[in-house]
């Protein structure tokens, strides 16, 4: 199938790439673009060529699904070679995204127009790899040598103005980019490309290379922190400064090979699908094509706490209504000024623009009456974790709104039934969970339960993309699929530190595994009074009174240190001490606390415990493999579909490192029969600790050997 149609239009020939839905530059578009160049130059009408994308785009870049496969002559670079060499001026006319192989192909070309709309951008990095065709050597001779390193090792979508002013786009057009591009060939017929060849120019600025290389290197290692790829790209564009043009690319080659095989670059590319495989969403009665999502112009959120009034930010930032809903003034002032000044700080970091934050003012719609929802299209509920009180606000909800408004709990673990009884709309009834700082994490989690509709499952995973989330779809089960699976995280860290790991020993290994920020010190900032009333609440369903001495709960293992820290007054960095003191710079800096370790001895002395060295591996094994069975026994319940969901949630919901994939492309990296035998090793060890009692699901993928893309979800299955 040829992938790029060749025409000419008076002395001008048009090579339109055509491979939807982002015209990727697969083998058949290479081989396209190199033959139409051929022609271009053979035919004497020709006096200059325009090169542009079809439907939605430039091309976005290399085709990533070719990546892994046989190689195919025609490389990237020697297309771009023979665009560049060519004595016909060639013009890149840009619109979409240009990206990646995309936006080095334009700089091949001896001129670049771009419609307003259009972005560029060397997004390689996001993919654990750098630009391989010879981007990292022209970009620098374009813009010099920090916006390079900037572009190139953040991946950051650059608008068109921004771009022309770094020299990268020659005109800004308006209209048909074909045409334009047509007009924009005629005014450069019979130029020397000689000129505009980047390949003979030198870097700007080189001689103070190593002072930009120094800081470039600084800060990837500070932001991207365990990552390879922004390390490399740092490399390569130094060397643009530093070596011949030729020498330069074929050490940028001899970098993208190193990396194009890591296992970061595999897990990052998975990572690339599986977002958008999970768009592909599906729960019984109906799927992501069949169902009608309800149009959401107005929301309401009830509740204006920490909660209520990030979601509102979210809301507000996507242009919508939002109806803020408190039942005191004191309360709704409260929330008025967090999200003014959320939305604030959203405008002075560029995350919205100036015109939409003003305009939040004017759709912010503040009130302590419910009879002002009438109208709304969509409710969210997001006070504390009561289903009493959510009950109370749905049946009132379920009253006051008109028939079609979706009803949504931000609820991050009670049963989506359980609420939805309250009302006569169950099947308008859905969680929306929304993770802390919810104006900030991307991870939205959606939960349907049994008489949830498909429609409205639309509606919230439609919401969760119109309000720049990624949004999973889930089945209801108490805690969902994020909060489920995180749950022995953060339990066997408890018990870790029990069995005589400290605090700070477990955090310093998670940290060194990717995570963030290891476990103690997560709940240092969330507060440990939250826990100690999550855990209370649990206590209190199960019938059980807690003591310092409580070693069990609903017949599992238990551990009572948070609550014991807690009623210390240790309560986390709000309080100045926690799992850590915070003395230093303000209170923000977590230090090791001599007072923690004497509770900790004290705790085993009470419970009779013994105190063991306990090595990196067994922390490793022992937080990431309880997760990964738990994540298996969500797969073999239906509650997520397909593994690709886990993951998603957990590197949106939880920071998970991109580059290890997510925990079950962890868990099938390692082995699922090694994982399988380390979890029934702990089984063993730890019998009265429910987590560790073995996945079916898990026992037979490993017994069988199945390759992860077949690792479905198989409810009620013969396991
Ligand atoms: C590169 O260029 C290397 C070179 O330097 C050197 C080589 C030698 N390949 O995201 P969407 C698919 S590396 C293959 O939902 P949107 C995507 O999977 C590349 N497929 O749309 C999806 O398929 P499906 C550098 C790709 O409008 C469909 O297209 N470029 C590619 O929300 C629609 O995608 C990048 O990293 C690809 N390159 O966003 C850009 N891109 O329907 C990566 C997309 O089956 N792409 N697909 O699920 C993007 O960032 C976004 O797709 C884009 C459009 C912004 C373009």
């Amino acid at each position: 199938m040829p992938m790029v149609d060749y025409s000419v239009n008076g002395s001008v020939a048009v090579l339109l790439v055509n491979n939807p839905p982002v015209n990727a530059l697969s083998y058949a578009v290479r081989k396209g673009l190199a033959d139409g160049m051929q022609k271009a130059t053979k035919d004497s009408k020709v006096k200059a060529v325009v090169i542009a994308g079809k439907g939605r785009t430039f091309p976005a870049g290399a085709d990533i699904r070719e990546f892994g496969g046989p190689n195919r002559e025609h490389w990237l670079v020697a297309v771009g070679n023979g665009i560049e060499q060519s004595g016909k001026p060639v013009v890149a006319a840009i619109h979409g995204t240009c990206l990646g192989g995309g936006l080095e192909i334009a700089l091949f070309c001896h001129y670049r127009i771009a419609l307003n709309s259009a972005k560029v951008g060397f997004t390689e990095v996001a993919i654990g790899i750098l630009p391989g065709a010879a981007g990292t050597q022209r970009l620098p001779r374009i813009t010099g040598l920090p916006v390079a390193f900037d572009m190139i090792t953040s991946g950051r979508h650059v608008s068109v103005e921004q771009a022309k002013k770094y020299g990268i786009i020659d005109e800004i057009v308006t209209g048909d980019i074909v045409n334009e591009g047509i007009k924009y060939a005629m005014s450069v017929v019979g130029k020397s490309t000689i000129p505009r060849r980047l390949r003979g120019k030198s870097v700007p600025d080189a001689e103070n290379v190593q002072k930009y290389a120094d800081a470039a290197m600084a800060q990837v290692k500070r932001k991207y922190k365990g990552y390879e790829a922004p390390v490399y790209c740092v490399k390569a564009v130094q060397a643009s400064a530093e070596k011949p043009y030729d020498l330069g690319v074929a050490n940028e080659q001899t970098l993208f090979k190193v990396l194009g095989t890591s296992g970061q670059a595999l897990a990052q590319q998975y990572a690339f699908f599986a977002e958008r495989l999970i768009t592909r969403w599906e729960m019984p009665g109906g799927n992501y094509q069949t169902a009608k999502p309800v149009p959401v112009r107005s929301v309401a959120v009830i509740g204006a706490g920490t909660m209520g009034s990030g979601i509102a930010v979210c809301i507000l930032s996507a242009g919508l209504t939002c109806y803020l809903v408190e039942q005191n003034e004191k309360f709704l002032q409260n929330g008025i000024k967090t999200i003014k000044s959320l939305m604030e700080g959203s405008v002075r970091l560029g995350k919205i623009s100036v015109e939409v934050g003003k305009r939040a003012t004017t759709l912010l719609k503040p009130t302590m009456s419910y009879d002002d929802l009438t109208g709304v299209d969509l409710v969210i509920e997001a006070v504390y974790e009561n289903l009493d009180l959510k009950k109370e606000i749905f049946a009132k909800l379920d009253k006051v709104c008109k028939p079609s408004t979706v009803l949504c709990s931000n609820t991050s673990s009670i049963d989506i039934d359980r609420i939805a009884v309250a009302t006569k709309r169950p099947e308008k009834c859905v969680g929306v969970h929304f993770f802390a700082p919810a104006y900030h994490m991307k991870l939205l989690e959606n939960i349907y339960s049994t008489q949830t509709s498909p429609d409205t499952a639309a509606t919230v995973m439609k919401l969760g993309k119109v309000i720049g989330k990624v949004p999973v779809l889930v089945k209801s089960c108490q805690g969902f699929l994020a909060n489920r699976m995180n749950t022995p995280y953060g339990t066997e860290s408890s018990f870790l530190v029990e069995e005589g790991a400290l605090p700070w020993e477990v955090d310093q290994v998670m940290e060194d595994f990717g995570m963030p920020m290891g476990p103690f010190k997560v709940r240092d900032l969330s507060g440990l009074d939250i826990s100690m009333k999550i855990t209370a609440e649990i206590a209190k369903t199960l019938g059980v009174t807690l003591t310092d001495e409580t070693r069990f709960m609903g017949g599992s293992r238990y551990s009572h240190l948070n609550t014991i820290l807690a009623k210390k007054g240790r309560l986390g960095g709000k309080a100045g001490k926690g799992w850590y003191k915070y003395e230093k710079a303000g209170g923000k800096i977590p230090t090791i606390d001599d007072d923690v370790v004497a509770i900790l001895d004290n705790h085993r002395r009470n419970l009779g415990l013994e105190h063991r060295t306990i090595s990196s591996q067994e922390i490793i094994e022992r937080l990431m493999y309880s997760c990964i069975n738990e994540g298996f026994k969500i797969l073999e319940e239906g509650i997520a579909k397909r593994p690709e969901e886990i993951d998603i949630s957990w590197l949106y919901g939880f920071t998970f490192p991109k580059y290890l994939g997510g925990p079950m492309y962890y868990a099938n990296k390692v082995g699922l029969d090694r994982v399988y035998e380390r979890i029934c090793y702990y089984h063993e060890q730890f019998p009265y600790t429910k987590h560790w009692v073995p996945s079916l699901l898990l026992r037979r993928l490993s017994e069988q050997d199945v390759p992860m893309s077949q690792w479905m979800a198989s409810p009620g299955a013969k396991l």
